[in-house]
């Protein structure tokens, strides 16, 4: 069994971004050896202070799927186009952040938006209730751009048609709309559980959970797919039926449908859930 989970909504509690209704969940995951990947929004900035935050070790997904960063105390083999730095082998999908900016700038004239670029820290932090420190975390972005629509729907459907000419599309998020090269959350699953299927010798379950319309793919492409409810907005509607929705919001809700899993995989392959 793998787990992949959003954070933003669904680990972490869209107004306080905290997750301690789940810190019992995630330390029997860690004690069974089930690796925990984040695969969010965020960036790689912001996963590594919350990594030391909620003492995260697996492997994680930033930027809507962008990369995959794996801790090189796991993983010894070098991976092809994988990039290296002191902690991670990172493995990347999408054109730099650097080139969407580029493109963007040519749509100012047409269209009234604001991207992060453009913001300063106290205006994402204004917008998101992250802390000042945590919003300047969240603008060092190496993928994707975030953005405010301040323009009409009509105006935001031509957009997103120019946009695709240009090879980048738009995806909603819980709060922003972020533009990015053709990859998604399930792409990156994906990469990384033939990594894993490599290393065990056989193809592992995944169990996949998010709350928005960002991680609709991801839920799509899991094994046991999970739609954490949010008190923000409905949940997403998924091609597949057979999806759980969890009663609660947020982190409680998380805890709730990890160990109903748990619970009816054990029976299966405990005690090491590989
Ligand atoms: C942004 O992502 C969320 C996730 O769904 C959104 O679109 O609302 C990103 O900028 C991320 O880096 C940031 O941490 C988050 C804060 O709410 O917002
Ligand atoms: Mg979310
Ligand atoms: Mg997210």
């Amino acid at each position: 069994l793998i787990i992949y989970t959003d954070l933003d909504g669904t680990l972490l509690d869209h107004h306080t971004y905290a997750a301690d209704s789940a810190l019992p969940t995630l330390a029997k995951l860690k004690q069974w050896r089930v690796p925990c990947v984040w695969n969010t929004s965020k960036t790689y900035a912001e996963l590594r202070v919350l990594r030391q935050r909620l003492h995260h070790q697996d492997p994680f997904i930033v930027e809507n799927g962008a990369a995959v960063y794996l801790p090189k105390s796991q993983f010894q083999e070098p991976f092809c186009g994988a990039r290296v730095s002191d902690e991670f082998y990172a493995k990347s999908f999408g054109p730099s952040r650097q080139h969407i900016l580029e493109v963007l700038q040519e749509f100012k004239d047409s269209y009234e938006f604001r991207s992060f670029y453009e913001m300063d820290a106290e205006t994402v932090a204004e917008l998101t209730g992250l802390s000042k420190t945590d919003a300047a975390l969240a603008k060092q972005r190496e993928f994707t751009e975030p953005l405010v629509w301040e323009d009409s729907p009509a105006a935001l459907k031509q957009f997103t048609a120019e946009l695709n000419d240009t090879g980048l599309q738009i995806l909603r998020g819980g709060r922003f709309l972020h533009v990015m090269g053709q990859f998604n959350k399930a792409t990156a699953m994906q990469w990384l559980t033939d990594l894993y299927a490599e290393r065990y010798g056989e193809t592992p379950v995944c169990m996949a959970l998010g709350d928005s319309h960002n991680d609709i793919a991801m839920l799509n492409a899991a094994d046991i797919p999970v739609v954490v409810r949010s008190p923000s907005h409905l949940p997403p509607s998924l091609e597949r039926k057979e999806r759980i929705l969890t009663k609660k919001f947020g982190p409680e809700g998380w805890a709730e449908a990890v160990e109903q899993v748990l619970a009816s995989q054990q029976s299966l392959n405990a005690p090491s859930m590989r």
